[in-house]
């Protein structure tokens, strides 16, 4: 099997998420960069990529210029088109726009490499399972008010979702953030699972006050605590409390979390599959994680997760993140608190015309 063409699109869409009821709908937009990579047996991989949408059009040029370079290669040989795209890109990655391009170009092939042989994703990956834990995100966010998160917590508890994410981190007091926490656990009850994420706002002396006074109310993880590259940070945190932290989502490609599992900085391994650099990479590191007895999650891309946290044996929930789903014409059924992995060759996912035709830029 060869690539034999190359299609790129933006696509842009409201900032919403169908998870938040009863607020003003958010006036701010989110940008992806879709990719579909054709091949000479008429199979087409899909792939995507995004973040900030100030660089869409530098992450697009990226995409197309990658992407270009691979026709004519064999889509099945993920580790040869990696090898040969980061020879072309010089030392331009692991960071920055290099692993974002490349993740959407790797994701893109093993779809073909699935489609090639009549199998899912995650069967091809290890098969471990065919569901798996799902918990609703981007619902319980920074800027929603405390009284917002008590009627909506049970409400995202009685669409059948036994876990959720909370942000914190902004509030003007220690005791504002354990007010806000113990508002929500007493809202939804002892039995769902809560995480607590606070995109690296605080301090290490914080998070360690802040945390212990909400041991009481069981976070099931706390998230970047602190900066994402404070190693000995994180690990003083996670030394510091009985909550699990949960870092990684803000690393790029595989050696900081070499470095992070040596520091026993998290307990709790998120991947982040733009940053990592596609499948290839984001399995590497599930490996790593699990060689240090952890477990892993998913950032964003639900649709696409399901297969990864469904292969691996260390694979703990999927974030059910829905901003990418409307993309799609089908996407994984959600059964209650799980995820139900499609069984349909490759990643399952096409495109939606109707979507292109709607979100389409330029
Ligand atoms: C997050 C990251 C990026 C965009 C939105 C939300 C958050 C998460 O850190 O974990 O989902
Ligand atoms: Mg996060």
């Amino acid at each position: 099997m060869k690539i034999t063409h190359v299609t790129t699109r933006v696509l842009r869409t409201p900032a919403d998420n169908p998870l938040v009821v009863g607020l003003p709908a958010p006036t701010d937009t989110r940008e992806f960069v879709t990719l579909e990579l054709g091949t000479d047996q008429g199979l087409v991989g899909v792939g995507l990529t995004f973040f900030g949408g100030a660089i869409t059009p530098a992450l697009r040029a990226a995409v197309d210029a990658l992407a270009g370079l691979v026709v004519g290669d064999d889509p099945t040989r993920v580790e040869a088109i990696a090898a040969k795209l980061r020879r072309a890109a010089g030392s331009a990655g692991p960071g920055g726009i290099f692993s974002l391009a490349l993740a959407a170009i790797d994701m893109a092939c093993w779809d073909l490499r699935g489609k090639a042989v009549g199998q899912s994703v995650c069967a091809l990956l290890g098969g471990l399972r065919d569901r798996v834990p799902t918990y609703a995100s981007g619902a319980l966010m920074r800027p929603h008010p405390v009284d917002y998160l008590a009627k909506a917590g049970p409400r995202l508890r009685d669409m059948g979702f036994r876990q959720m994410k909370m942000q914190c981190g902004s509030e003007p007091s220690v005791a504002a953030s354990v007010e806000r926490v113990r508002v929500l656990r007493e809202a939804i009850g002892p039995d769902v699972d809560l995480m607590c994420d606070i995109n690296q706002l605080w301090s290490v002396h914080q998070a360690l006050e802040v945390g212990r006074r909400v041991e009481p109310y069981h976070l099931y993880w706390l998230e970047d605590p602190v900066a994402h590259d404070d190693y000995a940070g994180l690990a003083r945190v996670a030394d510091g409390l009985v909550t699990p932290v949960t870092t990684g989502e803000y690393h790029y490609g595989i050696v900081p979390f070499r470095h992070l599992l040596e520091a026993r900085a998290m307990d709790i391994v998120m991947i982040d599959l733009l940053r990592v650099g596609g499948i290839t990479q984001w399995m590497k590191v599930a490996g790593m994680a699990e060689a240090f007895d952890l477990p892993v999650v998913s950032h964003l891309l639900p649709e696409i997760h399901v297969h990864l946290i469904a292969a691996v044996p260390n694979g703990l929930t999927v974030e059910y993140m829905p901003w990418t789903l409307r993309l799609f014409e089908q996407t994984p059924t959600r059964e209650g608190g799980e995820l139900v992995v499609p069984r349909a060759a490759g990643l399952g996912l096409a495109f939606d015309p109707a979507a292109i035709a709607r979100y389409r830029v330029g």
